[in-house]
């Protein structure tokens, strides 16, 4: 058993400011299994939703407002460092009962309990959980461990899609998913607006280091032309990384003014976790990100020069 469960009533589920497709399905899939114990759950997510993801079940009872109850545990999902709670940290810190679960290795180990593994997903991880604490499956649970198990590898094509992902994905199919008009809603479809930000990001994009660092920046300006949020940039990274030669990708996201938020992409052996840890930020060997604030140029500027000192150790 992985949570001591015992005498537990009501818990409140946290996961991470910007939620993807693993926050949200290892947080509606825990909380869905833990209701099925008769445990009371409540889930918050100091940001909006995501519309594409608004579909998993659950996601439609996640709160974003004032913790409404008293919990005798908090438990937080995918969320590498407290910071990643939001406006929660500080009421999820003071909690006596937390525990903390994550594949993210740069976790910083926040909790009272961590429960943290090298997994190719938090919901690959959700998913020992359950089975630690004999819940039986479903179809709802399934499909929002699925959704986390895909997404968070890249559609079984990064670096974590370990024979792992593939166990949990082989034995989470067996629910009632259909895969066909999942892979259409995830990764096929994409908004004409979107498209068009994207064909606006390619003519503007920079390359830097005999074209080994490619840098992709979206301001205000480009997102009001075609009335979309920066939580809708995601993916847009792929366009920088995936060009033959580029070992490092950058895509900055101006979210306020002077303030922006960093992705990281690198190509095998190239380490920008550390980059990212540097400036405040966490993520993986090969996928990573933080938020900086300064003036643009300035800040490019900084970014390239630790991107350019990571190229020099491979
Ligand atoms: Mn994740």
């Amino acid at each position: 058993m992985m949570i001591n469960l015992k005498g537990t009533k009501k818990i409140a589920l946290f996961t991470h400011i910007r939620p993807d497709g693993d926050a949200l399905g290892s947080m509606n899939g825990l909380a869905l299994a833990l209701r099925k114990k008769g445990i009371e759950v409540d889930c918050y997510c100091d940001s909006e939703i995501p519309s594409l993801l608004s579909f998993l079940p659950n996601a439609g009872s996640i709160q974003n407002g004032a913790l409404n109850n008293y919990y005798d545990m908090m438990i937080s999902v995918d969320c590498a460092d407290e910071f990643r709670l939001g406006k929660y940290k500080d009421i999820y810190l003071k909690h006596a009962n937390t525990v903390n679960i994550d594949h993210h290795m740069t976790n910083t180990s926040y909790a009272k309990h961590n429960i943290i593994k090298n997994l190719s997903s938090s919901c690959e991880l959700v998913f020992e959980v359950i089975k630690s604490l004999n819940i039986k499956m479903d179809d709802e649970i399934a499909l929002n461990l699925y959704v986390g198990t895909v997404t968070d590898t890249g559609h079984f094509t990064q670096a974590n899609t370990t024979s792992g992902a593939h166990l949990a994905a082989a034995e989470l199919i067996k629910y009632n998913i259909d895969i066909e008009d999942l892979s259409q809603k995830l990764f096929k479809e994409i908004s004409k607006e979107k498209l068009m930000l994207i064909k606006d990001c390619i003519t503007y994009m920079r390359f830097f280091s005999l074209d080994r660092i490619s840098f992709i920046g979206i301001n205000q300006d480009m997102l009001q032309k075609y009335n979309l949020d920066i939580n809708e940039t995601e993916g847009i990274i792929n366009y920088a990384i995936n060009i033959q030669g580029v070992m490092i990708g950058i895509c900055l996201t101006e979210s306020a003014k002077n303030t922006y938020k960093v992705s990281l992409r690198s190509k095998k052996g190239v380490n920008i976790a550390d980059i990212a840890a540097m400036f405040g930020g966490g993520g993986h060997l090969q996928a990573a990100g933080f938020m900086i604030n300064g003036c643009y140029e300035d800040v490019v500027e900084r970014i390239i020069k630790e991107c350019e000192k990571a190229l020099e150790l491979v």
